[in-house]
């Protein structure tokens, strides 16, 4: 059996970069493979963050399903999932009705999730060498995903984030080379990031689709 191959960010990182078409479309494909690796990642930082990624590995499920399901070429996009979702009323806007899990329910958690994942990118790029991850991580995610959550998980969440290694150590699994080389890195591939987010964050406004329940 082949060896697995060697893990990096920087992979991960690029599949959101090639989510993007020409017609800012947001291709749902590369989407969850970044997705699945952010997941392995996770994976690598230890049991404690296990919790965290049990939910997104959930929310992936339920989109890879939709992926390679009888409607697949609906949810070849962001923009044609929301179309078809909306048009034939697969949407619970004001309440869950006991239904599946909608595509635009569940691409939305992963959507604020995104949010979280690039400010604490953002942090760790410009953060002092010295400066906690621990504390970065907390700070990014109570300026995101915080909001949405019921004080037990924002409880469990901060208690997970102590365990973060130091910003060097971190910057060392993303395994891109160097801290330098992993700094750089975060500054070519985070505007990517940026993009998905900003443009996801328009579609689902546009179609008033930020509070899904
Ligand atoms: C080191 C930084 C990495 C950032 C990766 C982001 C992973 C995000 C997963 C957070 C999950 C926390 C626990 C689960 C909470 C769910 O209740 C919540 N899901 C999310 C993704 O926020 C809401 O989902 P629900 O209950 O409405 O189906």
């Amino acid at each position: 059996m082949a060896a697995p191959a060697a893990f990096s960010l920087r992979e991960v990182l690029a599949a959101f970069q090639g989510c993007v078409t020409e017609r800012r479309e947001v291709l749902l494909g590369p989407y969850l493979r970044g997705w699945r690796g952010l997941i392995r990642f996770l994976h690598s930082l230890g049991a404690i963050f296990s919790f965290v990624s049990k939910d997104a590995v959930a929310k992936v499920q339920i989109m890879e399903g939709y992926c390679g399901g009888e409607q697949r070429e609906r949810y070849v996009s962001l923009q044609s999932m929301v179309e078809y979702e909306l048009a034939s009323g697969l949407v619970d806007l004001h309440k869950r009705s006991g239904r599946p899990d909608s595509g635009c329910r569940t691409v939305l958690r992963l959507h604020r999730a995104l949010r979280w994942l690039q400010l604490f990118l953002e942090g760790l790029r410009t953060g002092r060498e010295d400066s906690r991850t621990s504390v970065i991580c907390t700070d990014s995610y109570n300026a995101s995903l915080a909001a949405y959550h019921p004080w037990v998980i924002r409880k469990a969440a901060t208690v997970a984030f102590c365990a973060l290694p130091p910003r060097n150590a971190f910057l060392e699994i993303m395994n891109v080379g160097t801290a330098e080389d992993a700094v750089a890195m975060l500054g070519e591939a985070l505007p990517y990031i940026c993009n998905v987010y900003s443009i996801t964050q328009e579609l689902f406004a546009h179609h008033k689709l930020l509070d899904l329940p």
